[in-house]
């Protein structure tokens, strides 16, 4: 057959996938709307796609995974290097010969009856220095349609590659979706990702989790610069300048809400704007000029859906009007519309849920979420940048933004102050290694457990989480003029269970107080763990019901919830392993007796 590339590399590797997984074709996927309609068509004849109201929705559709398929499966994602301490004991580690012979058998085949897709794509901007490519075979057209979206696809990936043999080698096989023999595999030194018997999207979008984080992380270790699991906002303040922040939170913690905020009508009024770089991940490096620099290696959104709502998050709700994949969430059948849990009042009369299934709302209970809503808790859009209202120009700078402040969050019921600010790079980094949040839908598994989650990047980091802690150290050397380190959690609850702090458009508050720091425009409380603000210096101004004591109350730190957190920290510490860097247990002890001290 023709191939539209001559790179030895690619053809090789290409025949060795397709004499393993043996489809009856193979198609390579060049980018067109053309093709990509014809796929479409394909896809809704199958089922596997539905299409949506076209006048209301125009170049929707809506897809459902099997029901046991519904989020990435940390426990069977794979770290394979030759050595199992370079993967360290936070990511599971198979021998790479060993887990190569095991899915062997499982790929035998796999693709047989069915068409192998060939997708080169980009992650960032094809032909830029800080762009890296990737080649996907999947036998899933729900794949290619959604990596079109996510990643920059086409053949002038293959022209920009060239001759080349850098280029991350993804194989993606549905195979029978068998759950028991589900694998998300990398193999770090070979740039290789081999994911089966998945079709949910960080599973199998390889561009994303697998490449641009966790191959990422481990060729940003080797090259000098980082790959993480942030958002990036830029703010514009009434006089003009822009400064741009880039924040980690975990999985369906808030990113993509904060990197499309809209402003608050006090703050809109006075001139702030705000502007999305990017939604969940920045790969960072050091520029000329000495500061940090980021860029979104993404093309588009894969976001929650649940929660989404004309008050929340506008900017989400617009960008997934048109050109949006839809996965697991309710559809209304009066109106052939897509309806989910907190988009509003009115869940439909009519509808089917994600399971397929006809559903009536009155019958949800919030105790049994995933089977009595409608749409699943972790269901999706997949939306393009593009599209995106409040995109940033800079988001098509192939250098990206420089970074004057990064946020870490988590979800903290108790702990965690509203925010706080390090002291340092180093305590910094150390702020981002003790991370908890509690547990959410984006993951299977149990939810609302708390857990450590260091930089947001536990379930990411493509190597041994203490090296990656000493990477972080070591780029602090490296960056002249460093970005200040925070951390905010927007989750503090009252005695009933309620979120205490308004969040969504009303973070932006916190931002400034967070960029004025930066500036070193407002002054801080010391404390135990870091600057807290003065109440007063959160500008509250039209906020209902929430006064200078209730933000007083938000900023409160419990010495002994900190305390027992400490202990909590040591055992994650301890689990980690010999790998820990020195400084971060410097870091730790320091804590420890500050807040001994203020007892
Ligand atoms: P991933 O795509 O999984 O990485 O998630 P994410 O970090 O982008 O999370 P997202 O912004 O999609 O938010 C997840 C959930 O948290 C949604 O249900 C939101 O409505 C909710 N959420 C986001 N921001 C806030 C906030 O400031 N306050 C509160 N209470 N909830 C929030
Ligand atoms: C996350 O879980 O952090 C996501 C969704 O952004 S997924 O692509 O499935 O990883
Ligand atoms: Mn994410």
């Amino acid at each position: 057959m023709n191939h539209p590339t001559n790179n030895a590399f690619v053809l090789d590797w290409l025949n060795d996938m397709a004499a393993m997984t043996q489809p009856d074709n193979i198609v390579w996927i060049d980018g067109s709307e053309e093709q990509a309609a014809g796929l479409r068509a394909q896809a809704l004849a199958s089922g596997e796609l539905i299409q949506l109201n076209q006048e209301k929705l125009p170049g929707c559709y809506l897809h459902r995974t099997v029901q046991n398929d519904v989020a990435r499966v940390e426990g069977r994602t794979f770290i394979c290097t030759t050595k199992k301490e370079d993967a360290g004991n936070i990511n599971n580690w198979m021998d790479p010969a060993e887990c190569k012979a095991k899915l062997t058998k499982l790929y035998t085949g796999s693709m047989k009856g069915r068409t192998m897709y060939v997708i080169p794509y980009s992650m960032s901007i094809v032909g830029s220095p800080f762009a890296k490519y990737g080649i996907e075979l999947t036998d899933s057209i729900y794949v290619v349609l959604n990596m079109e979206i996510m990643t920059r696809v086409g053949y002038n990936v293959l022209d920009a590659l060239g001759d080349s043999p850098d280029f991350i080698k993804g194989l993606h096989s549905k195979a029978n979706l068998d759950e028991s023999n589900r694998y998300i595999v990398h193999f770090p030194e070979e740039n290789t990702i081999w994911s089966i018997n998945s079709n949910y999207g960080g599973n199998v979008l390889l561009g994303k989790k697998c490449f641009a984080l966790r191959i990422a992380s481990y060729l940003g270790r080797k090259e000098g610069w980082m790959a993480e699991h942030m958002l990036i906002l830029g703010v514009t303040y009434p006089d003009g300048q822009k400064k741009y922040v880039t924040a980690a939170f975990p999985s369906a913690c808030g990113k993509t809400n904060l990197a499309m905020l809209i402003p608050p009508k006090a703050l809109a009024d006075k001139g702030y704007k705000v502007e999305c770089v990017g939604d969940d991940i920045a790969w960072l490096r050091v520029g000329e000029d000495g500061r940090l620099w980021a860029v979104n290696p993404e093309n588009g959104f894969f976001g929650v859906a649940p929660g989404t709502n004309e008050h929340s998050n506008p900017n989400a709700l617009h960008t997934c009007m048109k050109d949006t994949i839809f996965t697991n969430v309710c559809l209304n059948t009066d109106t052939n519309t897509v309806w989910w849990e907190g988009l509003d009042k009115n869940p439909p009369e009519h509808a089917i849920n994600w399971k397929g299934e006809p559903w009536d709302y009155r019958k949800y209970d919030k105790a049994d979420k995933v089977n009595t809503s409608g749409a699943h808790p972790n269901s999706r859009f997949t939306a393009k940048a593009v599209n995106c209202p409040c995109l940033s120009p800079a988001y098509y700078r192939p250098e990206g933004v420089p970074v004057d402040a990064i946020i870490f969050g988590g979800r903290r019921a108790k702990t965690a102050p509203l925010v706080y600010q390090s002291t340092s790079w180093q305590n910094g980094a150390f702020v981002g290694s003790i991370m908890a949040s509690e547990t959410t839908a984006a993951a299977a598994g149990a939810v609302g457990v708390v857990r450590r989650d260091p930089m947001a990047m536990r379930p990411f980091v493509g190597y041994n989480m203490g090296d990656y802690w000493a990477h972080w150290l070591e780029m602090g050397v490296r960056i002249p003029h460093a970005p200040k380190i925070f951390h905010v959690n927007w989750f503090r609850t009252d005695d009933e269970g309620n979120f205490i702090w308004p969040g969504f458009g009303d973070n932006l508050r916190v931002v400034l107080w967070i960029l004025d720091r930066c500036a070193g425009r407002v002054g801080a409380d010391i404390t135990p763990i870091g600057y807290v603000p003065k109440a007063e210096d959160i500008d509250i101004e039209g906020l209902d019901g929430i006064t200078v004591d209730t933000v007083k109350d938000l900023l409160t730190v419990d010495t002994d919830a900190w305390l027992e957190d400490v202990e909590n920290i040591k055992a994650f510490y301890a689990q980690v392993g010999e790998r820990v860097p020195e400084a971060m247990y410097d870091e730790l002890a320091a804590l420890e007796a500050r807040l001994r001290a203020s007892k």
